[in-house]
């Protein structure tokens, strides 16, 4: 197996960002050396903290599928699918002439921790960005003209747990993953089953490209709307309901 899992809301409890809902399987996974491939909207320096406090080092994929990252010995290897952050910012400057919108590079520390929760610090390696821009629409009604506007540009919009996020159009989570299964498939020579679990509109594309794709329950009780074969829900809300349900189909007793 390999297991693709988006991080907020998935194996993070949504306002705490912890996994200790999530143990059991993490050892599990952990023992069992089933390669676990972080899919999420952070950044890259999120992650490498994350993988730490996990003890992993897998290669993960950052900023909703715009960049893989592979590690070598002492650093990494980047796979670039998405317009770098200078570009998205040039663009977003653009079109928050228009529009009601404020991104993270208008925000200090302290502001990005006020919306999400985290410690002035993590918020500042939220803010260090190598490809997109999470923002905020004070106006909601305004995302389907937004949408068009970006998309002239070759940028795209889409609404993570929190934010929305302005990305390059056509990058998204499954070709980040498509791009992964077949980097471990040259590697070991093997075909793998794939497992992906994720809550969010943004995962819809990810868990749609799997074998086993997992919807997890959102921090309010709610599912996201998608229609997907084979889709497995969670019962649980969060890391609760990642842990469950990996533990349904990887048949841990
Ligand atoms: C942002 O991403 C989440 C993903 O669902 C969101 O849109 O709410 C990103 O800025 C990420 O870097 C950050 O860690 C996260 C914190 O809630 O928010
Ligand atoms: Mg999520
Ligand atoms: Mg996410």
């Amino acid at each position: 197996y390999l297991i693709f899992t988006d991080l907020d809301g998935t194996l993070l409890d949504h306002k705490t960002y912890d996994f200790n809902e999530a143990k059991e399987i993490l050892e599990y996974i952990s023992e069992q050396k089933i390669p676990l491939i972080i899919v999420t909207s952070k950044t890259k320096d999120e992650v490498i903290e994350l993988q730490k406090r996990l003890g992993i080092s897998y290669p993960f994929i950052i900023e909703n599928g715009a960049g893989i990252f592979i590690p070598k010995e002492k650093s990494f290897e980047l796979i670039s699918l998405g317009k770098s952050y200078e570009t998205t910012i040039t663009s977003f400057k653009k079109y928050s002439k228009e529009f009601p919108i404020k991104g993270f590079h208008e925000m200090s520390d302290e502001e990005v921790s006020l919306y999400t929760g985290l410690s002035k610090d993590k918020s500042n390696k939220a803010k260090k960005r190598t490809f997109s821009e999470p923002f905020i629409l004070k106006d909601e009604m305004n995302i389907e003209k937004l949408k068009q506007l970006v998309l002239e540009d070759g940028f795209d919009v889409v609404k993570g747990g929190r934010f929305y996020h302005l990305i390059t159009f056509g990058q998204d989570k499954a070709k980040a993953v498509i791009e992964m299964k077949k980097y471990y498939e040259n590697l070991y020579n093997k075909s793998f089953k794939t497992i992906a679990l994720g809550d969010g509109e943004n995962d819809i594309t990810m868990l749609k490209c799997v074998d086993i794709p997992i919807l997890i329950k959102k921090y309010d009780g709610s599912f996201i709307n998608c229609k997907i074969n084979n889709l497995i829900k969670s019962r649980f809300i969060g890391p609760k309901g990642w842990n469950d349900s990996l533990k349904g189909v990887l048949n841990v007793k």
